[in-house]
């Protein structure tokens, strides 16, 4: 099995790339920085926004786990050029490759602008927060397309946070960790149909739910609980009423996004 693997080089692809390493399996790792392929490994270094290259990168491809774009706010321009347009491509070389099997890395800031009520169900319907929420929204819904109309099987999966350890307490909810990661990933590439999963760990505090995730086979087995002393004693208890902890987006909901405060930075 060959797995394409766009944005390697970026932060989740990173964490991913020894977890979802397996006997038989090549992970083809594809981004515009090069990189250095290991055992089990190949390496492209390519625009996702290429058409003729992304065709040729899925040549022999089971299944393409699509991080790459920009994984924070840019400006309009950025993101849909990288982002929207990087996606399309990435779609539209799967079909015309014959790949069955695409993940798509969607965000909880395709729903950031929600208030924090409860658990949040599955497939909450779009309130993106920034023009970067606003690309995964498109994604999910260029995945739903080349679903329904090509019959590729697309896992998007609303990823909270992945990092080696929550940074902050809002991730004391959002964390996913990254052995959850490549549980989840696991569980996407072998996924039929057409899914919107919440990428999150098994938190005490986690707002979201894992019903779908379960669904696919994804069962997480970490909780965030175990740094929660440590952080709250750096950062205070947070206050579930007040920004940036009353919107499932952050931070990403505040001002300091304004479109007059982006700069362009290619
Ligand atoms: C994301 O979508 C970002 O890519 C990541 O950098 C984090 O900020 C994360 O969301 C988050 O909400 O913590």
């Amino acid at each position: 099995m060959r797995i394409l693997i766009t944005g390697a080089a970026g932060g989740v692809g990173t964490l991913l790339r020894p977890r979802l390493a397996r006997e038989g399996r090549v992970l083809r790792l594809l981004d515009v920085t090069p990189v250095e392929p290991g055992p089990g490994e190949e390496a492209v270094t390519a625009d996702i926004t290429d058409q003729d290259a992304m065709v040729k990168a899925m040549d022999g491809v089971d299944a393409v786990l699509h991080l790459g774009g920009h994984s924070t706010e840019h400006p309009w321009d950025d993101i849909l050029q990288v982002n929207i347009n990087g996606t399309y491509v990435v779609l539209e070389a799967a079909r015309r490759a014959g790949v069955r099997h695409v993940v798509l890395a969607s965000s909880n800031h395709a729903v950031g602008f929600h208030p924090r009520t409860g658990e949040a169900p599955d497939y909450l319907f779009p309130r993106p927060d920034t023009f970067y929420g606003v690309s995964k929204v498109t994604n999910e819904a260029l995945g739903s397309l080349y679903h329904d109309r090509y019959g590729l099987a697309v896992t998007c999966l609303r990823i909270g946070s992945c990092f080696e350890r929550p940074r902050d307490t809002r991730m004391l909810s959002s964390w996913l960790s990254p052995d959850d990661c490549a549980r989840l990933v696991e569980a996407s590439i072998a996924a039929e149909g057409y899914h919107v999963v919440w990428g999150v760990s098994a938190n005490t505090r986690r707002w979201w739910s894992l019903e779908e995730g379960r669904a696919i086979g994804f069962e997480p087995q970490d909780d965030s609980e175990v740094f929660a002393a440590e952080l709250i004693a750096q950062y205070g208890e947070p206050d579930p009423g007040t920004p940036p902890h009353s919107l499932l987006g952050g931070s990403f909901c505040g001002p300091q996004l304004d479109v007059d405060n982006l700069t362009r930075e290619r």
